[in-house]
């Protein structure tokens, strides 16, 4: 019975994974709306404030709050979590259950989200429930050891549900989605606090759904108290794991729980409550999929008692680099314009980092100690984005020509997202205990919810025809069309075109947990009679580790402009070890010009040339033929391949 079952359920699996026809998807429409570029435009106010948020389907944000006293309810009390529509800005309640107050979050490979750990139950002011189980005023039940799942759908009728429980109670977990599909929840603590100590403790981690052996200890975590709540974390392509939490660095494997020492990282704590914005910068065809993660700003302080004025110390401007598969050294980078706590890092589809929100002075937290602002332990919002350019030569990676500062201050408790058209949705900021917007208040619970429109917002935006629902590891490849308006009338930029697909993450906490950027690898065909063009496009990397399995967005960019996003399912749609096939051959990239030199804008009759962008990688067909049969024999041999596979 249970081969049988398993050859069942792997054959299903088959048709998902490696489905003959993934559907076609229709060409991505233009943005529904125009926006002052390098500007925020407020669009109304969300019900809860938006502490944790992100992008469940095209058109839903969802978002996550605290347990507090929000105007808006759901089951006969405060409501904490809600859906915003991006098309028309409605919004609806929902139930989140248990206090998500600093949750994490990821994305599942099967595409369900996760909402992970919190607080015990509360009462008015953020202050301890006696009773655990929660009831009156806010009916919050403990959420320290909550999984809170959601399958988002677009038809506003999707609910968060609980999951089994965690191991163990986890306040400011980070949580990371792996090669096949799980998540990794790593550390926190029990009762909360300004920055953890040995009494609350949790230097675990564990998997979710659970395997194997569960929580699992990692004396590092320990080692880095006070300074190890939410520690910044990467799944790597090596399949080890980036952490860094107060000044120390480590890979982690995984599955053996083997930790190798990196560098300390200089200049600044990075991770909460210093909370410098981090991100790792776009893994491409040219850097060979290599990650870099980049860390900007935080604090440089070792003092955290809270008997000295926090919120007037400077944050700072350090970025540093370090590119963990390669080596274990930290290389600075340019600084930052100004100082900066609490800054997102936000990846743009045309390889950008924009970095917003945050503040100046002081770092996350709040309290009710004197030199605190209201409650605020941050001061002088950094209302001014700043633009990121990996590619731009060393001295002049940060630009902020055309931006214009916001007028909503981003301190703690904010968040940031990419969206599906290109433009960024920032919302929250909430350094208070509980809901207060009461006059005098310099930095109260924020509702204000705006947008901000990159430089690219208002082009005419391509609409490639050919675009997959699904996409797998390795692989034949596709063709994607781009007319002649998608190419400017010009058939030559087809040799700026690009096709990325980004993981938008979980945004909480100046981490946009998941957050992921990988270019996959195409060629073209040009043709300067018509002004038209063929994009011949890989599958995903044959590697898990460069881009877990899962829900993401895909985008074609051409001359920097990019298409709006549409949906892809990367892998096979399900949690378990993904089949990974050999990545097919690209042809060569080539232009063919206008038979008799006509038509072609500025086609010179370049002729036929090589501009693969990675022509080494291209290995041979064989795997291609392979892939085609498990395309087209069906089951029996689809469930063969992937027994041995799994
Ligand atoms: C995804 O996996 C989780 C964990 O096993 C499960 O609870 C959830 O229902 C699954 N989602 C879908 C859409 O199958
Ligand atoms: C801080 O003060 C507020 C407002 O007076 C109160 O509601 C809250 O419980 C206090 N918090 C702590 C941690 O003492
Ligand atoms: C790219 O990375 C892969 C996997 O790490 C490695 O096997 C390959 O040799 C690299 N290719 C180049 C051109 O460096
Ligand atoms: C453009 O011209 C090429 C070469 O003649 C042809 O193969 C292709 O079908 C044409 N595309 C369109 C959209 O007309
Ligand atoms: C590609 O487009 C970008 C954005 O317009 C531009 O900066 C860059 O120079 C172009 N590259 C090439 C090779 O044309
Ligand atoms: C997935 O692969 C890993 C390593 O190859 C293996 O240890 C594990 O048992 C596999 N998981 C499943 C569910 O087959
Ligand atoms: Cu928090």
């Amino acid at each position: 019975m249970r081969p049988f079952l398993a050859l069942f359920f792997s054959s299903l699996a088959c048709v998902l994974a490696q489905d003959a026809s993934p559907t076609i998807l229709s060409p991505p429409g233009q943005p529904l709306f125009t926006g002052a570029i390098g500007e925020f435009e407020i669009l109304g106010n969300t019900l809860v404030s938006a502490q944790q948020m992100f992008l469940g389907t095209l058109d839903k944000v969802f978002i996550v709050d605290k347990v507090e006293n929000n105007k808006a309810r759901i089951d006969g009390h405060p409501a904490w979590a809600s859906e915003f529509t991006l098309d028309d800005n409605s919004q609806r309640p929902m139930n989140a259950w248990t206090n998500s107050f600093c949750a994490g979050g990821t994305v599942l490979g099967n595409g369900t989200w996760l909402n992970v750990g919190g607080n015990s139950a509360v009462t008015w002011g953020g202050a301890q429930a006696e009773d655990s189980s929660g009831s009156g005023p806010y009916d919050d039940p403990d959420g320290g050891r909550s999984i809170r799942e959601l399958a988002p759908t677009s038809d506003g009728q999707c609910e968060w549900v609980l999951g089994t429980a965690m191991t163990t109670r986890r306040w400011y977990p980070t949580v990371e989605t792996l090669q096949d599909g799980t998540a990794i929840i790593i550390g926190g603590c029990n009762n909360g606090g300004y920055v953890n100590d040995a009494g609350q403790d949790n230097p675990t981690y564990e998997f979710y759904p659970p395997k194997g052996k569960n929580p699992i200890t990692s004396p590092w975590l320990s080692d880095q108290l006070p300074i190890n709540l939410y520690p910044l974390t990467w799944l790597l392509p090596s399949g080890k794991l980036l952490m860094q939490a107060n000044r120390a660095t480590i890979l982690l494997d995984p599955n053996s729980h083997t930790e190798y020492e990196l560098d300390d990282i200089p200049d600044a704590i990075r991770a909460y409550p210093a909370s410098a914005g981090s991100i790792m910068l776009p893994l491409t065809p040219a850097n060979n999929w290599t990650a870099t993660v980049l860390f900007c700003g935080g604090t440089d302080n070792d003092d955290w008692s809270t008997g000295w004025n926090i919120a007037a110390f400077p944050a700072s401007t350090s970025c540093v680099t370090i590119t963990p598969d390669v080596g274990k050294k930290y290389t600075q980078d340019d600084p930052l314009p100004e100082a900066r706590s609490m800054a997102n890092l936000i990846s743009l589809p045309d390889g950008r980092v924009l970095c917003l929100n945050g503040a100046q002075t002081g770092t996350a937290g709040y309290g009710n100690q004197s030199w605190a602002v209201g409650q605020s332990y941050s001061d002088k919002p950094a209302l001014t984005p700043v633009i990121y350019d990996p590619s731009a030569p060393k001295g002049s990676k940060w630009d902020r020509t055309g931006l214009k500062a916001s007028t909503v201050p981003r301190m703690y408790h904010s968040s940031a997202t990419l969206l599906p058209d290109g433009a960024v949705l920032v919302s929250g900021s909430n350094p208070n205990s509980d809901y207060n917007v009461g006059s005098g208040v310099k930095y109260p619970t924020e509702y204000r919810v705006e947008r901000f429109y990159p430089s690219y917002y208002n082009e005419p935006r391509p609409q490639p025809a050919g675009l997959l629902s699904q996409l797998s590891y390795g692989g034949p490849s596709f063709d994607v069309f781009l007319s002649s308006d998608d190419l400017s009338g010009d058939a030559q930029n087809a040799a700026n075109a690009t096709v990325v697909i980004i993981r938008t993450g979980f945004s909480t906490h100046s981490m946009n947990m998941g957050q992921r950027f990988v270019q996959l690898d195409s060629t073209y065909t040009a043709y300067g009679e018509n002004n038209t063009a063929t994009l011949h496009v890989s599958q995903v990397p044959p590697n898990p580790a460069i881009l877990a399995p899962g829900p993401a967005l895909l985008f074609v960019v051409v001359n920097g402009v990019p298409s709006v996003g549409v949906q892809v399912m990367v892998g096979s749609g399900t949690i378990g070890n993904q089949t990974v096939l050999d990545i097919g051959d690209l042809p060569a990239s080539s232009y063919v010009p206008a038979p008799d030199g006509q038509g072609g804008g500025g086609g010179s009759g370049s002729g036929s040339q090589d501009q693969s962008s990675n022509g080494a990688l291209h290995r041979g067909g064989g795997s291609s033929s392979f892939s085609l049969l498990c395309l087209g024999l069906g089951l029996v041999f689809c469930a063969r391949t992937l027994l041995t596979d799994f």
